[in-house]
């Protein structure tokens, strides 16, 4: 019991609240179990891992792949890792879900289904005003897909959701997955 690895797949558009969550369920998960987290989050993973990486189909791809490269790592030896891409492409979000499950771990996919209009009106780095004006090229959700998950193991919609509240949903999953 306890030992079975694990990853936690965040997807979702900037801004729709991925990483407060992912923080969230750290925080609680570090209150309820002496594992340790991997957080494999889009701004350390665009700094190191995939330093160099841009924003083309190819490189977000390069992109999800590495993260889930290093997830399933960590979870077949035991490990529970966080992702937080936006990793707007399935093929890339299923490759990634192949490899987890392919070595017995679990793999909890989150649909962060904050709408654009949200993620928008919100605009905390001032990215999606830089995209409508056209500074900012293939930004997701303006000139560049999301394809939302059809059958992801939890969908969120934030809208005025406490980020504690949704942490403890996954929590729960991760309990019923055998994870801890
Ligand atoms: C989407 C972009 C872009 C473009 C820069 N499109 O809100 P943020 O700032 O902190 O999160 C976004 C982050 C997305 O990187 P990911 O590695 O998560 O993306 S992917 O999974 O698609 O590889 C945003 C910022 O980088 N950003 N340009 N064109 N987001």
């Amino acid at each position: 019991k306890g030992a079975r690895g694990g990853v936690v797949f965040f997807t979702g558009l900037s801004g729709s609240g991925k990483s407060t969550i992912a923080n969230a369920l750290i925080a609680k998960l570090s209150e309820q179990t002496a594992r340790s987290v991997t957080l494999l989050d889009g701004d350390l993973v665009r700094k190191h891992l995939s330093k160099g990486l841009g924003f083309s189909k190819e490189d977000r791809s390069a992109n999800v792949q590495r993260i889930g490269f290093v997830a399933a790592e960590v979870a077949r030896h035991g490990g529970l890792a966080v992702c937080a891409p936006i990793a707007p492409y399935a093929d890339d979000r299923k490759a990634v879900r192949d490899l987890v499950q392919g070595s017995g771990a679990a793999f909890i996919e989150i649909h962060v289904a904050t709408s654009l209009e949200i993620c928008e009106a919100r605009d905390r780095k001032g990215l999606y005003a830089q995209a409508r004006a056209g500074k900012l090229k293939q930004f997701t959700g303006i000139d560049d897909p999301y394809e939302a998950p059809e059958k992801p193991e939890l969908r969120f919609d934030t809208d005025g959701q406490d980020p504690g509240v949704l942490a403890a949903q996954i929590v729960e999953a991760l309990k019923t997955q055998g994870v801890i």
